[in-house]
């Protein structure tokens, strides 16, 4: 393994998988120690920034995903659900900015959205983003035009993960490749939309597959303003279902390695909370979290219940990311988008 490459600019996009390697090598404390000091250069390390999720549309997705609950081709027992009314995604969303959360993330289970499903999908986001909240989308693959038409209608944020480094992605998905997320993620980025995009844990990748997403993340031309970090929802009836445990002390290694890589991204402690302590999310945010789901559910499965999360913040000292947060980075992106749409 190479010397690790100290240099003043923290904010790089020239990562070499090596140098990733080497942080993953490191022994716990050492990173862990890099990982903080550099989270607090870029960030108050008592705020976290938090989203809640709804499921607009669930199940019967074509897509063959092993962890995914929402596949047609596995029998999870969920009940496919169509797409939802505007009027409930907005008591929804009033709900859970009610609870706190500033941002609004709705998932739905495509391959990718029809043009006519996306006229509701934009009602939807437009009633959410005039209550203040950030929102957010995750639809599947997008043409360069349908990215266009949300940027257009004012969505914040765009969820789509790479999940896992190219070499196991074929392991885990066979529908669609590699290639075609990161075509996504470029049409994404081309329509000025933020960029929210991880992948999970514990789907049986090595170490290796763990620094190759990472280093595909970080050497984005911009890197990703939220990076999701899951680990994986066991759900029976799922190809995943009995997948090995990961060490936690692990998935707290991905967390500080993103955090190093990314310095100035949002890193989210997302899915599989429920399934932790409370002691390994302090280790989390120690690490460099800074981000989580809050409210009862994610998309189809558990979260912690909000009183919980509500106590573990207070016991922590931490708090919600304040509303000026939010203002100034939309203020910034509508900027950059205004500015992007008059060189077009
Ligand atoms: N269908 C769209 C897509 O796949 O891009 C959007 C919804 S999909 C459920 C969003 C993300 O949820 C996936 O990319 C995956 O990273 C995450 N996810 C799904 N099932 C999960 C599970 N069982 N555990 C952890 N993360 C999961
Ligand atoms: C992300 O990275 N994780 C969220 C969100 N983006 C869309 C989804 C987690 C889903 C966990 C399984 C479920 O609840 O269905
Ligand atoms: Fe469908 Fe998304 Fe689930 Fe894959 S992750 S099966 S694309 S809903």
């Amino acid at each position: 393994m190479p010397a690790l490459v100290h240099t003043d600019n923290d904010l790089r996009h020239d990562w070499a998988l090596a140098e990733v390697q080497a942080l993953f090598a490191l022994p716990f404390n050492d990173l862990l120690f890099r990982a903080h000091s550099l989270y607090r250069r870029y960030f108050d390390p008592n705020s976290v920034q938090i989203s809640t999720l709804l499921s607009i549309k669930t199940g019967a997705c074509p897509e063959d995903c092993a962890y995914c609950p929402q596949s047609a081709r596995y029998h999870t027992g969920l009940k496919a659900e169509k797409l939802m009314d505007v009027d409930e995604v907005v008591t929804q969303a009033k709900r859970a900015q009610a609870s706190g959360a500033t941002r609004f993330c709705m998932g739905a289970a495509y391959r990718s959205p029809r043009d006519k499903d996306l006229d509701r999908i934009i009602e939807m986001l437009k009633a959410v983003r005039a209550l203040g909240m950030e929102t957010c989308a995750t639809l599947g693959m997008l043409t360069p035009a349908q990215a266009r038409r949300l940027a257009d209608a004012g969505l914040d944020y765009y969820n789509h993960n790479i999940d896992t480094s190219e070499e196991f992605y074929g392991e885990i998905i066979s529908t669609r490749c590699f290639q075609d997320r990161l075509d996504t993620l470029r049409a994404v980025r081309d329509a000025g939309m933020h960029v929210c995009c991880g992948g999970i844990i514990g789907m049986g990748e090595s170490v290796t597959d763990r620094a190759k997403m990472l280093h595909t993340l970080a050497t984005l031309p911009e890197h990703p303003e939220s990076v999701p970090v899951n680990q994986l929802v066991r759900v029976p009836g799922t190809p995943l279902a009995g997948a090995a445990p990961v060490d936690p002390l692990d998935f707290i290694r991905v967390i500080a390695v993103a955090r190093i890589l990314m310095p100035r991204s949002h890193v989210r402690l997302s899915a599989g909370r429920a399934q932790m302590s409370d002691e390994l999310q302090a280790l989390a945010f120690f690490a460099g979290a800074n981000s989580i789901f809050y409210g009862d559910k994610l998309l189809t499965t558990e979260n912690p219940e909000q009183d919980h999360d509500r106590q573990l913040l207070a016991r922590l000292g931490m708090h919600a990311e304040p509303y000026a947060d939010v203002s100034a980075r939309r203020a910034t992106a509508e900027a950059a988008h205004a500015r992007r749409r008059a060189a077009t």
